[in-house]
């Protein structure tokens, strides 16, 4: 996929999901105009470090190399390639700027006030219903802009109702009772209804816009255990495994694989085991731990596999775990 451009996201994030519907709404397309990575944030592959230092998500890289890291600045980049739905095109600039003004409502106070009462031990807030009666009042606000046309703008969908959408949908699900409960919001409520139900949202919460399973990096290299033998791991403090079934001290060595043989490997010698986990494993930790990669050829294969010698599989290594199946479930709206 050279030469598109490269779209690092998580599915989850309100954020990433503004960018998506940006992107999807000019035309773009995963796998044929766009390359999806998606992203744990929990381990962030050197790729997106790399393209941004503050490897926030979402972060669009150019065929030119220039790095847009702001989803804003994402979506009037893709708006500006094509914009069919006229989501920018067709608004009067006291229009723009009242969108503007409302972004910057939505991603200052607002997106502060719905963190600190979804997450207070994070934030270490005594009160977070303090903060949610704050969201509360800027909702109340969009609110009375929603009860002349339905949209914030008028009677059409412009970029600062996909904007805002995300965030509002990400308030409401940290509640859903009692947001449906709260007075003086029927014209906010209906607004969000609407965008919960559209085929938009469904589009680039499902694959190939919404993947379940994280990106994995070239740069790293992976090994499938059986569940119970990491879970055991992990207590014991040691796994000794080099592979299923055969041991690390028998063998030689452990078996790993690279990212684009994570798929086969599975096939060939775990499609008909129990729950499997995919370790991710950074190759300087390794090194550093006095260990040696060696590329060898694995019989039948044709194809030459990192093998790790000196020591039994470093824990310390693994970057992540997760659990593993090559076909992803189909994508609920969550
Ligand atoms: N201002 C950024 C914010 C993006 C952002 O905060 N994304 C979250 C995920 S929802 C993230 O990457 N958090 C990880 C971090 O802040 O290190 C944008 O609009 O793109």
């Amino acid at each position: 996929m050279a030469g598109l451009p490269v779209l690092y996201s998580f599915r989850r994030c309100p954020y990433a999901i503004r960018a998506r519907q940006g992107l999807r709404a000019a035309g773009f397309e995963p796998g044929v105009s766009l390359e999806l990575r998606e992203v744990d944030l929990a381990c962030r592959p050197p790729e997106l470090l790399a393209a941004s230092a503050k490897a926030t998500v979402p972060v669009l890289v150019l065929p030119s190399g220039d790095v847009i890291d702001e989803s804003l600045a994402i979506l009037h980049w893709a708006l500006e390639q094509r914009d069919p739905q006229g989501w920018w095109a067709g608004w009067r600039a006291d229009q723009r700027a009242t969108g503007a003004s409302l972004i910057e409502a939505n991603d200052g106070p607002f997106k502060h006030h719905l963190d600190r009462w979804r997450y207070p031990e994070r934030f270490e807030v005594a009160e977070p219903a303090r903060h949610r009666a704050a969201a509360l009042d800027i909702l109340r606000d969009w609110n009375q802009r929603l009860e002349a046309g339905g949209w914030l703008l008028g009677s059409r969908p412009a970029l600062v109702d996909w904007a805002l959408l995300p965030f509002v949908r990400q308030f409401r699900l940290s509640d859903p009772d009692g947001f449906d409960a709260e007075p003086a919001l029927a014209a906010l409520r209906a607004w969000l209804a609407r965008f919960l139900e559209s085929p938009e949202l469904a589009a680039v919460m499902a694959p190939p816009w919404g993947p379940q399973r994280s990106w994995p990096s070239p740069h790293w290299l992976y090994h499938l255990a059986l569940a119970e033998d990491w879970n055991r791991a992990r207590t014991q403090e040691l796994y000794p495994w080099s592979t299923r079934g055969r041991r690390q001290a028998d063998v030689g060595f452990v078996h790993l694989c690279r990212a684009h043989q994570i798929a086969s490997t599975w096939q060939r010698f775990y499609a008909d085991a129990g729950p499997v986990r995919l370790l991710t494993l950074d190759p300087a930790a390794l090194t550093a731990a006095g260990l040696e990669l060696r590329e060898e050829s694995a019989p039948g294969s044709g194809e030459l596999f990192p093998h790790l010698y000196g020591g039994p599989l470093p824990l310390a290594a693994v970057r992540h775990h997760a659990s593993y199946r090559p076909h992803e479930p189909a994508g609920a709206v969550a």
